[in-house]
């Protein structure tokens, strides 16, 4: 098996559902064996496919595919300047298509090169939102009848759509939000929900980065009395060093780490146990390699995982968390999403959602594939994205 070679690395764009997916393809001197991996960064997916298909590329021809961790570290460190999003997602894609090979030539699932299953599958969290509280009730009673038992509750998307302060004439484009009004307004969204639906069901709540820290520590304390499941990102990772502030002020679950690409962001966090659950992206810290490692760390700081994972992680990305999610013993929570019908039909195998548990298949490897007719059917838009365009009330730009 060690002089199987990689003969070629292409990156295959796609946009199935609504979000642009980055999938790398490593194909080997073994005819027909070959494996897929996650590169996805949906701003920014040209240049991702820059960095795979100008760079890795030639540095990975005719090397040896079993030697995952090797390629890694040096894929990491061939650029010298690195731990960015773009150059980290493209580690990513070859990685996680080199644990999908080694899977296929152990003929063993991803989960069991791993360690195997500690759990049969993922607890999985959906997004319940709405316009006022009793559509967003409406949202997670559906969610409650389909089996989810833990479901993240939104008032009018991140920052929330309260009636905003009057601002100044002329203001510049950009989506607008009032950070004060929508810290007032979840309290109040989670004092209904729980009024209607007790606390047996967990709720968990995204501040996505949208208020000044201090609001952030008054809004977390707020919502004590809730019992949030978790309370994700309530500070930009800019301002890492207000979750010491934080931890010593409340005791809400606190979930941090979509936005972190390196590990100079999540060690203090979890080395001073400052958070209680690990969000990360997993091909923006470059892929299962690291994403393992980081899990484990975890587990030495009672810190649980519950990777990113939304509409703009590809299926082959659910994949990948899956196949850590079902290994980890310190998993906590997988964020679920429904893969639409051309999603399954470009990626032929995608992990099964049923009774708010995402199940793998017991195929070797990551257990999905990538049907590149398909895929082609659907072009990625391009140019940058609108929605990250945030501005508070006076127009000030604001982290997205
Ligand atoms: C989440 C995230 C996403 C991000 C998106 C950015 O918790 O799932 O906050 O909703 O906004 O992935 O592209
Ligand atoms: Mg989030």
């Amino acid at each position: 098996m060690s002089n199987i070679t990689i003969r070629d690395v292409r990156v295959i764009l796609t946009m199935p559902d609504t979000s642009r997916l980055v999938i790398v393809k490593v194909e080997t001197s073994e005819p027909e064996l070959y494996g897929v991996g996650c590169a996805t960064f949906t701003q920014r997916p040209l240049t991702v496919r820059s960095a795979v298909e100008d760079y890795l590329k030639p540095f990975l021809l005719g090397k040896e595919v079993m030697r995952i961790e090797d390629l890694w570290q040096t894929m990491y460190q061939n650029s010298y300047w690195r731990n960015g999003p773009t150059l980290n997602n493209a580690i990513s894609g070859v990685d996680m298509a080199l644990w999908d090979i080694k899977g296929k030539l152990a003929a063993m699932p991803v989960y069991d090169l791993l360690g195997g299953k500690c759990r049969e599958a993922a607890a999985v969290y959906r997004h319940a939102d709405g316009r006022d509280e009793a559509e967003v009730l409406e949202h997670v009673q559906a969610y409650m009848e389909q089996g989810y038992q833990h479901i993240r509750c939104q008032w009018g998307g991140y920052g929330g759509r309260a009636a905003l302060k009057v601002p100044p004439e002329q203001t510049l484009p950009g989506a607008y939000y009032d950070p004060e009004a929508y810290a007032r307004s979840v309290p109040r969204l989670f004092d209904y929900l729980r009024n209607h639906l007790g606390y047996a069901i967990e709720l968990l709540h995204d501040v996505h980065e949208r208020l000044p820290p201090i609001e952030a520590i008054r809004l977390a304390k707020k919502l004590e009395p809730y019992q949030l499941f978790f309370l994700e990102d309530p500070f930009p990772p800019e301002q890492n060093d207000y979750f010491a502030m934080l931890r010593q002020q409340c005791a809400t679950p606190i979930a941090m780490g979509e936005l972190f690409n390196n590990p100079h962001e999540w060690l203090p966090l979890i080395t001073n146990r400052w958070i209680d659950f690990i969000r990360v992206h997993i091909s923006q810290i470059g892929g299962l390699t690291p994403a393992k490692k980081l899990a484990t760390l975890c587990e030495a700081f009672g810190i649980r995982t519950a990777w990113h994972g939304p509409g703009d992680t590809s299926p082959v990305g659910h994949a990948a968390n899956l196949h850590l999610d079902l290994s980890s013993h310190n998993f906590g929570i997988q964020e679920g999403h429904a893969f639409s019908e051309q999603e399954r039909e470009v990626f032929p195998g995608c992990p099964e959602l049923r009774g708010g548990y995402l199940y793998a298949n017991q195929k070797p490897g990551l257990g999905i594939d990538i049907d590149e007719q398909q895929a082609a059917r659907y072009p990625c838009s391009d140019g940058p994205p609108e929605w990250t365009l945030a501005r508070t009330w006076d127009g000030t730009a604001a982290r997205p």
